[in-house]
């Protein structure tokens, strides 16, 4: 059953009645680009099919009321919320990433607490979420959850995604970053949101985060005889508790003694000059930005040259810099790196904010088994935990997702 399946039916089991509609959103990997989305630069990531799914329906009371689904079906119901009444600090753990999406909405004019018409002058929603991104595992869980919850609740209010009047998906992005970074206090930039929301089946999205501007660039790894393992370390990993704003603050602090507006300013042929310009503790940072979106560029070109198996290089050279300049890696990923990497694979690397959380491989298919192997031996050795392993293919975005609700209206309709 897929997870808009198991969000529909746990929504009629909790409330008795059918949801008007089920919204979901994909977790991501980030093939090359990390940290640099902050620094107004380039980010190259894809849609996993790992999803979260909403089921949603209007209330009459102008409450927020959320279950989530444990992977065992048990429904866990947070205590339903006034819209009106949220702001930053009023609803705290999990259930504070769907209200703060409710918060931003509503500082956007998009006021679930207040649907009114038909349904009465209060508003207010209930929604049932179930999903298969993995939670803590730096696959974006956190954003998927978040940008399913936007849909769901712009399709209460009427603006379904890609209508004529409903707001775009960049902007969607936007405000789901303002719930992240002003109401559940994460200071986190534009990669996870856009990549939930923009992303296509069968390309990787390549984006400048300054200008907004994004190309699909077609990705088919299994064509090349190649495949993209992610290596979940299943070491705890937590925006929020983790270093991820020091590094952030770093970096603003490099630009603005560097005096530009980002780091995305820096070009790689004056990086020697700006380095030698800046603390000891801070250029390592900056060269890690500014190599870093180096790579990406050198990457997108290579993929849209057909040379998909000559990325493997930059992946592990982002893995190297991550490791040694912005030092935020792990045992868990680097051990997972260096064993995907004598195994063979071409390339490997750390993704998304670090200190834990997932690791990819570009290998060929011929020695994936051989990967899978070495990773588990290597960490058996070390009595690590052992990874979840799985073979990831870029999927599609965020969307409203038909159910059997809606094939029956649509069976009605036509009969
Ligand atoms: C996390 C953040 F949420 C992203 O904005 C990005 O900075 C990423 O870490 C690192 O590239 O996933």
């Amino acid at each position: 059953m897929n997870q808009a399946h198991r969000a529909a039916k746990a929504f009629l089991a909790q409330h008795g009645r059918a949801p008007l509609g089920v919204w979901s959103a994909p977790g991501r990997v980030n093939l090359i680009g990390e940290h640099t989305d902050y620094n107004d630069g380039f980010v190259l990531p894809f849609a996993l099919p790992h999803r979260i799914a909403v089921a949603a329906a209007p209330r009459e009371d102008g409450l927020l009321a959320v279950t989530t689904i444990s992977d065992n079906g048990r429904a866990q119901p947070a205590a339903p919320v006034a819209v009106a009444d949220l702001e930053p600090g009023s609803v705290t753990g999990w259930p504070a990433y769907p209200s703060g999406v409710a918060w931003a909405l509503r500082r956007q004019g998009y006021d679930i607490g207040a649907l009114g018409g038909d349904i009465g002058a209060m508003g207010g929603a209930d929604l049932v979420i179930a999903g298969d991104v993995p939670a803590g595992a730096g696959l974006s869980s956190s954003h998927a959850l978040e940008c399913a919850v936007a849909l769901a609740l712009l399709g209460l209010l009427g603006h379904e995604l890609d209508a004529g009047d409903a707001p775009s998906r960049q902007q969607i992005a936007r405000w789901v970053q303002h719930s992240e970074n002003d109401f559940v206090g994460a200071p986190t930039g534009l990669l996870d949101q856009t990549a939930s929301l923009c992303c296509t089946k069968g390309n990787v999205l390549f984006l400048d985060v300054r200008s907004g501007e994004s190309e699909q660039v077609p990705f088919d790894a299994a064509a090349e005889d190649l495949a993209v393992l992610v290596i979940d370390t299943r070491a705890s990993h937590s925006l929020a508790d983790s270093a991820y704003g020091e590094r952030r603050r770093g970096c603003e602090r490099a630009a603005e003694l560097l005096g530009v507006a980002a780091l995305r300013d820096v070009a790689v042929d004056d990086l020697p000059s700006a380095l030698g310009r800046l603390p000891g503790e801070l250029a390592p940072l900056a060269r890690h930005v500014v190599t870093e979106n180096a790579r990406v560029l050198e990457t997108v070109e290579l993929l849209r040259a057909g040379k998909m198996a000559q990325i493997g290089p930059l992946l592990t050279a982002s893995h190297e810099s991550l490791r040694d300049d912005y030092r935020i890696s792990c045992a868990e990923l680097d051990v997972a790196v260096d064993a995907a990497l004598s195994a063979g694979a071409l390339g490997a690397r750390m993704v998304g904010g670090g200190f834990g959380g997932s690791a990819i491989a570009l290998a060929s298919t011929a020695i994936l088994d051989d990967v899978r192997r070495a990773v588990n031996a290597a960490y058996s050795e070390r009595a690590f935990t052992l990874p979840r392993l799985f073979v990831a293919v870029p999927a599609a975005g965020a969307g409203r997702d038909e159910t059997a609700e809606d094939r029956q209206t649509d069976k009605n309709e036509h009969d």
